[in-house]
């Protein structure tokens, strides 16, 4: 009897700020091996004569004890889990690190900001694409090295599907679906088989842009281009085409700005030439046009393409390709600041 008039006074002076807590005070008192059950194993020492009064006292300590422990389930659940007692509200808060942008979607974001502003619209398309969408429809003969495997990942189940080596097939697929004027800037990862180095990997990510309508011509390409390169470099950035060949374009050319790293006179980035290659471009060839039923007597177009890893590198000079794809934060966090 004294026992239990001790026990009452630990159970009514027990505190409980967390679930955890409240738990461990049912196990201890109330549990299958708890001090409740203990004291009522002692009911067979207990004189005959007695067991009434005493089975009475125990009852009354397991309701004591039950009624207890409906308190504290219920003060934790009222203060959200926690008890107000053992939290310093006044405390910082953890932290929540912010990351960064990864340094390709930056540059993406601005070739594509610049273009919206030109009445573009941004199309995206699949990155496993069938051969009609990625070469045929592109004026690629059934002979072209960039079909060949060594060159192209075609897909082991069904090698009529490959993963898409340019986001032409996403023009593609605009012009099978609309009608000139077309105006369309499509990004994307494009991929091609190729040993893994600082100069190259196995995929990339290219913006390429494509414009339909009526009276579309070579000095609206350059013109284009050339507004698109003082927004994206400075006004400063001179800007100089090369003749060039693809065979979805014709005449095609390749456009080079005044190095960002000398401003022109030479060094390592352009190889002391003053200059570097920023993409490639041309005047849509009639067949494709005409792979779509776009008459190319009545509309002419532009097109270009360009690889946001080299872009990046010019802007941010990053020296070797894999940093892109390694997600070493130590690399990613240097954009922290970039927008
Ligand atoms: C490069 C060169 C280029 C195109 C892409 C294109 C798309 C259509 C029709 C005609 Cl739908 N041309 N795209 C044209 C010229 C060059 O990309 O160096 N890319 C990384």
């Amino acid at each position: 009897m004294k026992q239990i008039d001790e026990h009452k006074q630990e159970i009514a002076a027990a505190e409980a700020g967390t679930p955890d807590a409240v738990e461990a005070f049912r196990i201890k008192y109330l549990g299958t091996k708890g001090l409740v059950k203990a004291i009522m194993g002692e009911m067979k020492n207990v004189p005959n004569e007695q067991k009434k009064e005493f089975g009475q006292v125990l009852n009354e300590f397991k309701q004591f004890t039950e009624a207890k422990y409906e308190l504290l389930k219920e003060s934790v659940a009222a203060s959200g889990g926690s008890s107000a007692i053992d939290i310093d509200w006044s405390l910082p808060g953890d932290p929540v690190p912010v990351g960064s942008r990864h340094p390709l979607s930056i540059v993406r974001n601005q070739v594509l900001s610049i273009f919206k502003r030109l009445g573009f619209a941004v199309a995206e398309g699949p990155e496993i694409e069938d051969d009609w969408h990625n070469f045929g429809a592109m004026n690629l003969p059934e002979d072209h090295p960039a079909r060949d495997m060594q060159d192209t990942f075609y897909i082991n189940q069904n090698p009529a599907w490959l993963l898409r080596t340019h986001t032409s097939s996403v023009q593609a697929r605009v012009m099978e679906t609309q009608k000139p004027p077309i105006r369309v800037i499509c990004p994307g990862r494009v991929y091609r088989n190729e040993t893994i180095s600082a100069r190259a990997h196995c995929f990339f990510h290219q913006v390429e842009g494509l414009y339909i309508d009526e009276n579309v011509s070579f000095a609206d390409l350059k013109q284009t281009l050339y507004f698109f390169v003082q927004e994206m470099f400075g006004k400063d950035t001179r800007v100089r085409f090369r003749p060039s060949y693809f065979p979805f374009t014709e005449p095609s050319a390749e456009m080079d700005i005044s190095c960002l790293i000398c401003g022109g006179s030479g060094c390592n980035v352009c190889k002391h030439t003053g200059w570097v290659e920023i993409l490639g471009s041309g005047m849509v060839h009639p067949k494709v046009l005409e792979n779509f039923g776009i008459d190319s007597n009545k509309y002419t177009g532009f097109a270009f393409g360009m690889g946001l890893e080299r872009i990046c590198q010019l802007k941010y000079r990053v020296n070797d390709l894999r940093l892109y794809s390694q997600n070493d934060i130590r690399f990613l966090q240097q954009f922290t600041g970039a927008v």
